[in-house]
C-alpha cells in the first residue's frame, strides 16, 4: 500500500510538472496581432525566395532553374492598374541557368543571394548590381539575412547558420525551437530589432526567434491575410518578410503572389 501511495503521489506530481512547464511555455510564446495598413501589386511571375527593402525599392531573389533573377522596383507604384501590371523592374539580373535563387539580403552596398542546392553565394554590387564574386558553401541555401555583421542562413531543417560575411565562413549554429520543440524547414528570414523573423516553408506562421538561445518568442499567424488571395497552385507560399525602416513596418509577400501587405505588428 505504500508503495501504491508513493507512486500514485510520484505520478500525480509528475503530472503537476507537465501541467506547469505546458503553462511555462505557452505562456512565453506570445500570439501577434497585425493590421494591414498599405497594399501594392506583386508580379505573380515572381517566385518569392527573398525580399528586402532599403530606401524606397524593394529587391527581391527569384527562384526557379533557367527563370532565377534578382530585381528590384520601387514601392511607390503607379496610380492606374495598367501600368501597375506592365510596370518594369528598376534593375533586373538574370542569373545563369544552372542555379536556383534563394534568400536575399544587403550588407555593406553588398547584395548577397543564395543558391538553392548548388552551395554558391553570389555577391553583387547594390547599386550595379553587377556581379562582384561568388564564395562556395555546403549544405542547401534557403533564407538569407543579416544582423548588420555577419549573414545568417536557412536550410529548411531547425537550424540556422551565422556566417562570416567576407569569407562565409561559419561562425556559430543556432537550432530554433518552438515550445521546447525542435521546428524544421525554416525559410526566408528577417532580421529586425534583435530579433530573427522566419517564415515556416508551406506554413502561414512567421516565427520570431531569439538570436541568442534559439527560442522562438512570438508567433505571427497570417492564415486570414493568405485567403484573401485564393491561391490555387499549392507552392504558392507564404514566403517574403522585409522591414521598412521609413514605415516602421514589415512587408509581406509570397511566391506567385498578385499583392505585397504593408503590415504593422503589435
Ligand atoms: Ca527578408
Amino acid at each position: 500500500m505504500k508503495y501504491f501511495i508513493a507512486l500514485l503521489c510520484l505520478s500525480l506530481s509528475s503530472i503537476a510538472n507537465t501541467e506547469t512547464l505546458k503553462k511555462t511555455s505557452t505562456s512565453q510564446v506570445t500570439q501577434l496581432h497585425y493590421q494591414i495598413i498599405a497594399e501594392r501589386s506583386h508580379k505573380p511571375s515572381l517566385f518569392t525566395e527573398g525580399l528586402i527593402v532599403k530606401e524606397g525599392y524593394f529587391y527581391e531573389s527569384s527562384g526557379l532553374y533557367a527563370k532565377s533573377m534578382l530585381v528590384s522596383y520601387p514601392i511607390a507604384e503607379p496610380a492606374s492598374t495598367w501600368a501597375k501590371l506592365s510596370a518594369p523592374f528598376s534593375k533586373k539580373q538574370l542569373i545563369p541557368e544552372r542555379y536556383f535563387a534563394e534568400g536575399l539580403t544587403l550588407l555593406n552596398n553588398k547584395l548577397y543571394q543564395l543558391t538553392w542546392q548548388e552551395g554558391t553565394l553570389l555577391i553583387y554590387d547594390a547599386i550595379s548590381f553587377n556581379l562582384l564574386g561568388t564564395l562556395n558553401y555546403k549544405g542547401e541555401g534557403w533564407g538569407l539575412t543579416s544582423d548588420g555583421k555577419q549573414l545568417i542562413r536557412s536550410d529548411g531543417s531547425t537550424r540556422l547558420f551565422f556566417h562570416n560575411a567576407e569569407n562565409f565562413d561559419i561562425e556559430k549554429t543556432l537550432d530554433v525551437s518552438l515550445n521546447q520543440q525542435p521546428i524544421i524547414n525554416l525559410n526566408e528570414l528577417e532580421y529586425n530589432d534583435g530579433f530573427i523573423w522566419s517564415n515556416i516553408w508551406h506554413d502561414n506562421r512567421i516565427v520570431k526567434i531569439n538570436p541568442t538561445t534559439g527560442e522562438v518568442v512570438s508567433i505571427l499567424d497570417l492564415s486570414n491575410l493568405v485567403q484573401t488571395l485564393h491561391l490555387h497552385d499549392p507552392e504558392s507560399v507564404l514566403n517574403g518578410i522585409a522591414y521598412d525602416a521609413d514605415k516602421k513596418a514589415f512587408w509581406i509577400t509570397g511566391k506567385q503572389w498578385s499583392k505585397i501587405f504593408l503590415i504593422k505588428i503589435n
